[in-house]
């Protein structure tokens, strides 16, 4: 049976219940994060840890616990659910109020941490990349909300995936409102052109992914490479001569259709290749240990 982590208690799926006054459920007023376990190690839980509650900070919500006592709970309820390889979601909402938006009536924010199997893109999309689409959902302006916080309103993303999905293609690629490229659903884009390697900065919409952050040091330190940080448009993305997605979930994906158009050859490319060995080699090399 799983064991299920609610504010300092663990819970079966059934069991594992909040209040449908949680502002949560009612707003999307919380944040949250996506994290892997590899090997018996959980990979990056320090910049995970940081990131939620930079996430908080931003929409002024307390998270009611320290984060080496979160990062603890991380550990236990993987160990507790027997996980080696697995996927973490860890939640923090506002917490229980009444029916009204004002946050100060929910006495105390809640931490949710699940510790389950992942249910990853097709081994195939790996071999051969996917193809995406641009959606008429445009990223959230961070003047409205700011992509930088991965909150638990991830309708723009939710839509935008729709759309994609509706097209019959499994991803989709999201423009800001000045209709330049900001980043996937839930994945950071990447371009290779020349031998560069270009990504989005955040501020045209994208989170600060720790992926990203990963694949970004793994091509300075070991491809000689300094990805450059870009202002990328959809005809930057069709004449690219490789493309990648990356994310916690999808770990590096190559994409090699887009709108219709093919990718360089149309295959995962030599770059992304070479990336998705390093990440992997990674994976299996660093993380904070389950089992002390
Ligand atoms: N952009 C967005 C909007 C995200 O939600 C990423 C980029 C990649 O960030 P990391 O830190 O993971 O490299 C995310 C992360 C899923 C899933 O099941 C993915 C995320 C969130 C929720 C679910 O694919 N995203």
């Amino acid at each position: 049976m799983m064991k299920i982590y609610i504010d300092g208690a663990y819970y079966t799926e059934k069991t594992a219940k909040i209040s449908v006054f949680d502002h949560g459920l009612l707003y999307g007023d919380g944040v949250f994060e996506g994290i892997r376990a590899y090997h018996g190690k959980v990979f990056k839980l320090e910049e995970h840890i940081a990131r939620l509650y930079d996430s908080a900070k931003a929409i002024l919500l307390e998270v009611p616990m320290s984060p080496t006592a979160l990062m603890k709970a991380v550990a236990r309820t993987c160990a507790l659910n027997r996980i080696n390889d697995g996927y973490v979601r860890l939640v923090v909402t506002r917490g229980a109020g009444n029916l009204g938006l004002n946050p100060f009536n929910c006495r105390r924010a809640s931490v949710i941490i699940i510790a389950g199997k992942i249910k990853l893109y097709p081994p195939a999309l790996y071999r051969r990349g996917l193809e995406m689409i641009t959606v008429p959902t445009a990223r959230m302006p961070s003047s409205a909300l700011n992509p930088a916080i991965k909150s638990l309103n991830y309708l723009n993303n939710v839509m935008a995936k729709i759309e994609a999905i509706r097209a019959g293609v499994p991803e989709a690629v999201m423009l800001n409102t000045q209709g330049n490229v900001a980043e996937c659903t839930g994945d950071n884009l990447f371009i290779v052109r020349g031998g560069q390697i270009l990504t989005p900065p955040v501020s045209a919409g994208a989170l600060a992914g720790i992926t990203r952050k990963v694949v970004i040091q793994l091509a300075s330190e070991h491809l000689g490479v300094n990805v450059q940080e870009a202002t990328l448009t959809r005809y930057d993305l069709f004449t690219a001569d490789e493309c990648f997605l990356t994310g916690t979930a999808a770990e590096i994906i190559a994409a090699v259709k887009i709108d219709g158009r093919v990718v360089g050859t149309g295959r995962p490319g030599a770059i992304t290749q070479r990336l998705i060995a390093l990440y992997h080699d990674l994976t299996r090399q660093e993380g904070y240990p389950i089992r002390p």
